[in-house]
């Protein structure tokens, strides 16, 4: 009797220790549903800037981050030097959702949310310091990112594309006098043409994938970036001078499609903005380092580098902020105030 009471027991046992453990391959297959509905999906990643740039080390770091941190439920798919198209071509396809990630500068992001183009306003931003203050504390940087999401796009963090210089092939330009005439290519903004145009240059709005060309065949005389970006898309091959202008300090923004995010868990969500901002954190200190170096290394290559005097960056600023007026209204005065503002306070 005791033994067929023990074998019931055992059979008992077993079958509640099977159900159990069906139990959790389910609780397993509800969380992965929850995820991601079960099948890894895949975020497409495109950027304008090449394969050396602190951007695309970056971009790896975040698909790392985010592989492991979802056990797979998103992949990352990464793409350089304009695979996938310009700006205005990723964030569209942002916007339709056949492609999923993009990093752009914030001015082409202004043809889309014009408040962005308040980081266009020359010389706003001191220092990196105070940059990496109001965009990554201020509740007026938050905002703006808010605004992403009515255009079909969402902003998971900053990075920093850095202070840009200008480069050309006539004149070693060290004052604003020396700007005259010159074919200088911007982006895609109307803020940055208007500045160029205060300062007497000729610019003219080009998509980054066409610069290197423009410069070798004298379409453009020269054009604006910053010295990570000069040196590593090999700008010195075709330009003779560069000024350390700093003229404008261009954030970088990492734009998701809204109709990923929808689609994501709210853990998700959250293992995806940490992983842009912690990238982010790596990103800004790989930039500085290659701002540094390469400036040296440009110098190298023969570059004439004409170290631009405060007194004339002063000059430059008193001329391109008559520029800055007429887009006030565009921006919105309440933006342009609340950023300027937290500048103030950033570089007491
Ligand atoms: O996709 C590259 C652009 O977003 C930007 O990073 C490069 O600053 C740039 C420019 O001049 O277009």
């Amino acid at each position: 009797m005791f033994k067929k009471l023990l074998s019931i027991f055992m059979v008992v046992a077993l079958f509640t220790s099977v159900l159990a453990a069906c139990g959790n391959t389910e609780d397993k297959a509800a969380d992965s549903e929850k995820k991601g509905s079960g099948k890894a999906r895949v975020i497409r990643a495109g950027i304008g800037l090449n394969d050396k740039h602190p951007q695309y080390l970056a971009l790896l770091k975040f698909k790392e981050i985010v592989e492991k941190e979802t056990n797979g439920s998103i992949t990352v798919e990464t793409y350089h030097s304009s695979q996938l198209g310009d700006d205005r071509a990723m964030m569209e396809a942002l916007q339709l959702g056949t492609q999923q990630m993009t990093i752009p500068s914030t001015a082409p992001i202004a043809n889309f949310v014009p408040e962005f183009s308040v980081y266009d306003i020359p010389f706003l931003f001191p220092s990196e310091e105070v940059a990496d203050k109001v965009l990554l504390e201020s509740d007026v940087a938050k905002e703006l990112l808010e605004k992403l999401p009515a255009q079909g796009m969402v902003g998971l963090a900053y990075w920093e594309n850095g202070f840009r210089d200008l480069t050309n092939d006539k004149v070693a330009v060290a004052t604003a006098a020396d700007f005259k005439n010159l074919k200088i290519r911007t982006m895609e903004n109307q803020l940055h043409l208007a500045a160029f145009r205060e300062l007497g240059a000729n610019p003219t709005p080009m998509a980054f994938a066409e610069v290197f060309t423009a410069m070798q065949q004298g379409t453009i005389d020269g054009q604006e970036n910053p010295v990570a970006t000069i040196y590593l898309q090999k700008f010195n091959e075709v330009q003779k001078y560069l000024s350390t202008t700093h003229h404008v300090y261009s954030p970088f923004v990492v734009l998701l499609s809204k109709m990923f995010w929808d689609d994501s868990s709210k853990e998700e969500q959250d293992i995806l903005v940490k992983a842009a901002q912690e990238a982010g954190d790596y990103e800004r200190q790989l930039n500085r380092e290659a701002n540094t170096k390469y400036l040296e290394d440009l110098k190298a290559t023969g570059m004439t580098v004409t170290e631009v005097t405060p007194e004339a960056r002063a000059e430059m600023k008193t001329i391109t902020d008559k520029a800055v007026e007429p887009f006030v209204d565009k921006i919105g005065k309440d933006t342009v105030e609340k950023v300027k503002k937290a500048v103030e306070d950033a570089s007491k």
